[in-house]
């Protein structure tokens, strides 16, 4: 398998925390695509995703699978059990609901912001602005890291009383608003003993440049 990686990008991180997870870091070559210099917009990329966005996994017999929670699904499924989107037909539906309320509500939220109300990824990749969304968006992920840190204060993870890909969506989020400059964490303590749990797994060593 070909993972289409970029090294310091929030949701590449959700896939190489995923493959180390399922200790498939070993079974893919990884490719590093240039973001900031705008390669994943070539004609060749877009042939393996026409959203235009990083990561991709390229399957052996060619099959390209963007969106991060689809690459997860098929990496848990592709080596059980199925620890990071659940096995029984409960914890399938709970960690979907908790893996895109957080993914909408936090890293998506923050994304938006970032594209829309700040300079983003520089003029070049950054064709529109429109600070009154990029801001309603900030909102939006304030009042998720907030109903987030209650959640925590309930449930050690995400989904509730075991890791899931809803945890590493989270993380993605507080990453990304970390590169945008936005301060979620401050007076959210469970939040942060959270992120310490999730720090102290091997597979978080993977993230960063
Ligand atoms: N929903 C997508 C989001 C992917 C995404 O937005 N990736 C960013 C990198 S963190 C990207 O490729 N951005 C390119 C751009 O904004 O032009 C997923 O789950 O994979």
């Amino acid at each position: 398998m070909r993972f289409f990686d970029c090294k310091g990008f929030p949701n590449p991180d959700r896939i190489r925390i995923a493959l180390a997870e399922k200790g498939l870091l070993d079974d893919v070559t990884i490719i590093q695509v240039d973001v900031s210099g705008g390669e994943h917009r070539s004609t060749d990329f877009l042939m393996r995703n026409p959203s235009a966005t990083v990561p991709v996994l390229e399957l052996d017999d060619g099959t390209s699978i963007a969106e991060c929670t689809a690459i997860t699904e098929y990496l848990d499924t592709f080596r059980p059990p199925c620890t990071l989107t659940g096995s029984t037909p409960k914890q399938k539906g709970v960690i979907h609901m908790a893996q895109r309320q957080i993914e909408r509500g936090l890293l998506d939220a923050i994304g938006s912001y970032f594209h829309y109300a700040t300079p983003g990824l520089g003029p070049a990749l950054e064709s529109h602005q429109n600070h009154d969304w990029g801001h309603h968006c900030l909102d939006t992920a304030i009042r998720t890291a907030s109903s987030l840190n209650d959640r925590l204060g309930r449930m050690p993870y995400v989904a509730g009383e075991e890791f899931s890909m809803a945890d590493i969506t989270g993380f993605a989020g507080f990453s990304f608003a970390e590169i945008a400059n936005v301060e979620l964490r401050a007076g959210h303590d469970h939040i942060e003993r959270w992120l310490e749990r999730l720090m102290a797994r091997p597979s978080f060593g993977t993230v960063g440049n």
